[in-house]
C-alpha cells in the first residue's frame, strides 16, 4: 500500500519578496514531492485565512506559525494515510481545523499540505499531475471531463493594487483565440507583449512592469490602455477582435467607495447603475469578451444590473465575488449574478473544495477561469488543474517574469506530450 511517510514545510519567499509555505511530502516508496502557495493582494473579504505571524519580522508577513501548524499539529494526523485518497486527506484537514474560514491552522497550511500530497500521488501512480486530478474529479463528483489546454488570458498592463501607477482597472489581458494551439497562443502573446513595450517607449511611457509582469504606465485613463493594447496587437499583424480579443478584470472592489465607483485616474465617480453604462460602452467600443469583478463584492444590486446589461454578450465572472466557496457561488448562481467563476484554490484551502466548487459551476452552465494569485511562486499545480479539470481558461499573467512564465511553460510541455489535448476555444 502506498502511505505517507513524512511532511515537512518551511518559509520560503514569494514573488513579492514575501514569505510564504513550502511543503515537502515523502511517502513511504521513498516518492518525494513539493508544492507552494500564492498570496493575493486584492483579496476578497470572504476569502479563507492566510495565517500571518504579525509582529516585526517581514513586517508581520511571516507564516512561521503556519509552518510550524504544519510539522508539528497536521504533520502527525497526515501520516500513514494513503496520498492517493484526496478526498479523505482534505476532509481531515478541515475537521482538523474546524472553522468555517480555516483561521485556526491557516488556509496557507492547509492548502499547503492538500497540493503537496496531490503532486506526491501522481509520481507514486506514474502520472502527470494533469490526469491525478482528472482521477480526483472523477472521484469526488461520479463524473467525467474533458480534459483540454485552457485559452491563457494574459495581463499585459497592470493597473490597481498590483502597480504604482493611476490606472484604476486592474487587469488588462489578452485572449489569442484564433490561435491554432497552445504553442501558437504564446507566440502571438510574447509579440503583443514586446510590440507594447515598443509602443510604450515611443510615447515615452514607462515601460516598468508591475506585480504580474505587465506593464504598468500611468495613463489618461482606462480607454487609453484598451487602445494601447489594440495598437501592439495590430503591430503584431494580428486582428483585435478576430484574432485576439480583450479581456478586463476591474477588481472594483478595490475603488468601491460610499456606494460609488471612484475612477482616481480619470477623476470621476460613478454609481452603481452609472458604473454598468460605463462598462457596456467599454463592451460595445471594443473587442472586449471578458469582464472579471465588474462590480464590489457586496453590491449585488449592481452585479444584476450588470449581468442583465450585458451578460449575454460578456463573460462576466465572479472572483471576489464568489471566492471559489460553493456556498457563497451557490446564492450567487440562484440570484442571477454573472455567468462564471474565477477559480484560485489558496481562496478556498484545498484540493477538494476547489474541484468541487469547479463542479458546481459545471452543472450550472457557469465557465472556469483557473487563477493564479498576484503574489505567486514557481509552482506550477495551476497548468495542471486546468488541464486535468477541462476548465478551458486560465489566467496567470503576462508573459513575462518566470512565476508567471512558469505555468505557460508547463502547459506548453504538456501540449508537447500529449497530442490528443486541444487548445479550448
Ligand atoms: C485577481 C488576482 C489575480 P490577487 O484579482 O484576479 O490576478 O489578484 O491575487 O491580488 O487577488
Ligand atoms: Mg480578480
Amino acid at each position: 500500500m502506498t502511505w505517507i511517510k513524512s511532511i515537512k514545510a518551511i518559509q520560503v519567499l514569494d514573488s513579492r519578496g514575501l514569505p510564504t509555505i513550502s511543503c515537502n511530502v515523502v511517502l513511504g516508496s521513498g516518492v518525494e514531492a513539493s508544492a507552494m502557495v500564492p498570496s493575493g493582494a486584492s483579496t476578497g473579504a470572504k476569502e479563507a485565512l492566510e495565517l500571518r505571524d504579525g509582529g516585526s519580522p517581514y513586517l508581520g508577513k511571516g507564516v512561521e506559525k503556519a509552518v510550524d501548524n504544519i510539522n508539528n499539529i497536521i504533520s502527525p494526523l497526515i501520516v500513514k494515510l494513503d496520498p492517493r485518497d484526496q478526498k479523505l486527506i482534505d476532509q481531515k484537514l478541515i475537521d482538523l481545523d474546524g472553522t468555517h474560514d480555516k483561521s485556526k491552522l491557516g488556509a496557507n497550511a492547509i492548502l499547503a499540505v492538500s497540493l503537496a500530497v496531490s503532486h506526491a500521488a501522481a509520481i507514486d501512480k506514474k502520472i502527470p499531475l494533469h490526469k491525478h486530478f482528472a482521477d480526483i474529479y472523477k472521484d469526488i463528483t461520479g463524473s467525467t471531463l474533458e480534459p483540454n489546454l485552457p485559452m491563457p488570458m494574459l495581463n499585459i498592463l497592470n493597473g490597481g493594487e498590483h502597480a504604482d501607477n493611476n490606472i484604476d482597472i486592474q487587469e488588462f489581458m489578452i485572449i489569442p483565440k484564433g490561435a491554432i494551439n497552445f504553442k501558437e497562443a504564446m507566440r502571438w502573446s510574447s509579440e503583443i507583449y514586446w510590440n507594447l513595450k515598443s509602443i510604450l517607449k515611443k510615447e515615452k511611457l514607462s515601460t516598468a512592469v508591475g506585480d504580474e509582469g505587465g506593464f504598468a504606465p500611468n495613463l489618461q485613463n482606462n480607454e487609453e490602455a484598451i487602445k494601447l493594447i489594440l495598437r501592439a496587437i495590430e503591430e503584431s499583424n494580428l486582428i483585435p477582435g478576430k484574432d485576439v480579443f480583450i479581456a478586463l478584470d476591474c477588481a472594483a472592489s478595490e475603488f468601491y467607495k460610499n456606494k460609488q465607483y471612484s475612477l482616481s485616474g480619470e477623476g470621476r465617480s460613478l454609481g452603481s447603475e452609472d458604473f454598468t453604462d460605463y462598462l457596456e460602452k467599454l463592451v460595445d467600443t471594443y473587442p472586449i469578451i471578458s469582464i472579471e469583478d465588474g462590480m464590489d463584492e457586496n453590491d449585488y444590486e449592481g452585479w444584476k444590473i450588470l449581468t442583465k446589461k450585458i451578460g449575454h454578450k460578456c463573460q462576466l465572472v465572479g472572483d471576489d465575488l464568489f471566492v471559489t466557496n460553493k456556498k457563497i457561488f451557490k446564492n450567487g448562481i440562484d440570484e442571477n449574478l454573472a455567468n462564471s467563476i474565477l477559480i484560485k484554490f489558496n481562496q478556498i484551502g484545498s484540493i477538494t473544495e476547489t474541484i468541487e466548487t469547479i463542479h458546481l459551476a459545471n452543472k450550472h452552465n457557469y465557465k472556469s477561469i483557473i487563477s493564479h494569485r498576484s503574489g505567486e511562486t514557481e509552482d506550477t499545480t495551476i497548468s495542471d488543474l486546468a488541464v486535468g479539470l477541462g476548465a478551458g481558461q486560465i489566467k496567470t499573467g503576462a508573459p513575462c517574469r518566470s512565476d508567471r512564465v512558469a505555468k505557460y511553460n508547463r502547459l506548453l510541455w504538456i501540449e508537447e506530450e500529449n497530442e490528443d489535448l486541444n487548445l479550448s476555444k
